[in-house]
């Protein structure tokens, strides 16, 4: 029987995935100092309860997804859908994003135990039918879904909720560069983690700590991978961190682009799963998309490396996204598959985010 949970790594033949789904987004709402320690500034007053994202948006943002779901099934890939849910009615963010939500490490799928509230419900709402046909399957598959938190959670120091501490002054744009560590807006008190603050190369994971990742979640989430994997933080060098999947884009074993604004190469050399890998600082300053292109509420113009390996050549890029697919295809011989995706952009991702590998071959 062919496994239905199997993937260790981002650029092996993709056999199975789930793929997002936007309809009933809504911003999400945690306490402000929240949002301004890790989101666009201009945007920062959109991120409060029962604001949906533009309509248009979101229903152009379903048009890209589904379109983006039937292309791979047409490259083989079996596709699941997450289960529609009404964000906006009950407090929630969105299921276009399930990459910060379930991440696959060999036959086991992990859950993340959300710093956000509002992200707290995701799986059980949009992908409980997903989890129980991933669990029906027969096959060696184990779902470790995130601890319950008992009691008042405390993720959040009071300072921060309260608006005296926080925002973009702690998260200074200066600060990891003067090698001052950052003020995160979550403290240690429990496990969290987004699992988009991890990305797997093979046998290790490397994650980095950030808005949403505290060390508990790194120890929790080494007590959860399969015998035999381990889990290492990177020092990124972004304040405003929140998802690694903009950081580093491994194209295949031994070959990964690093974006130099939040990464040295120094750093990544000081672990040795990239030992002997071909590292390259991506080259180009993606630059912000301005009108006519929808905003990107919740990411910066470097989600340009928020791409999706179909297999070790063939990877999918936004469609505006030339030069970057130009310079895969020259200097790495990628094959680059370009597809609309600007209004999933806006609602926090592009190919990466939007899925979840489940099978890789
Ligand atoms: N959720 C990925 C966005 C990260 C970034 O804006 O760079």
């Amino acid at each position: 029987m062919s496994p239905l949970i199997s993937a260790d790594n981002e650029w092996s033949p993709l056999k199975a995935a789930i793929v997002g789904r936007a309809e009933h987004s809504a911003f999400p709402s945690e306490p402000r100092a929240v949002f301004e320690a890790s989101m666009p500034a201009e945007h920062v007053d959109e991120f409060r309860p029962g604001n949906p994202f533009p309509a248009d948006i979101v229903a152009k943002a379903q048009v890209e997804l589904d379109h983006f779901a039937s292309v791979l099934q047409q490259h083989g890939v079996k596709v699941y859908r997450p289960d529609e849910v009404d964000w906006l009615k009950v407090g929630g963010y969105t299921g276009s994003m399930p990459r910060d939500t379930l991440m696959t490490v060999g036959n086991t799928l992990i859950e993340s135990p959300f710093a956000w509230a509002c992200r707290r419900d995701e799986v059980e709402l949009g992908y409980s039918t997903i989890l129980r046909e991933l669990s029906s399957g027969g096959g060696p598959a184990r779902i470790c879904r995130a601890p319950t938190i008992l009691g008042k959670d405390t993720i959040y120091d009071q300072s921060f909720i309260d608006g005296t501490r926080g925002g973009r002054a702690s998260a200074s744009s200066s600060s990891c560069s003067n090698g001052t560590p950052p003020v995160w807006s979550i403290n240690n008190t429990r496990p969290a983690f987004d699992v988009a603050d991890f990305m797997r190369l093979g046998k290790t994971l490397v994650g980095q700590l950030s808005h949403v990742t505290n060390m508990k979640g790194v120890e929790y989430l080494r007590a959860q991978v399969p015998d035999g994997y381990s889990v290492e933080v990177l020092h990124t060098t972004d304040d405003h961190a929140m998802h690694i999947d903009t950081t580093i884009l491994p194209l295949r074993r031994g070959l990964a682009i690093y974006n130099p604004e939040r990464v040295t190469e120094q750093e990544l050399r000081r672990h040795a799963v990239f030992a002997n890998w071909d590292l390259r600082a991506c080259p180009l300053k993606p630059k912000p998309r301005g009108p006519p292109n929808p905003p990107m509420y919740m990411c910066s113009p470097w989600l340009v490396l928020n791409a999706l390996s179909l297999d070790e050549k063939r990877i999918f890029v936004e469609e505006q996204d030339t030069e970057f697919a130009n310079w895969l295809k020259e200097e790495f011989g990628m094959e680059p598959i370009m597809l609309p995706f600007q209004h999933v952009n806006c609602l926090g991702g592009s190919f990466h985010c939007a899925t979840v590998d489940l099978v890789r071959e």
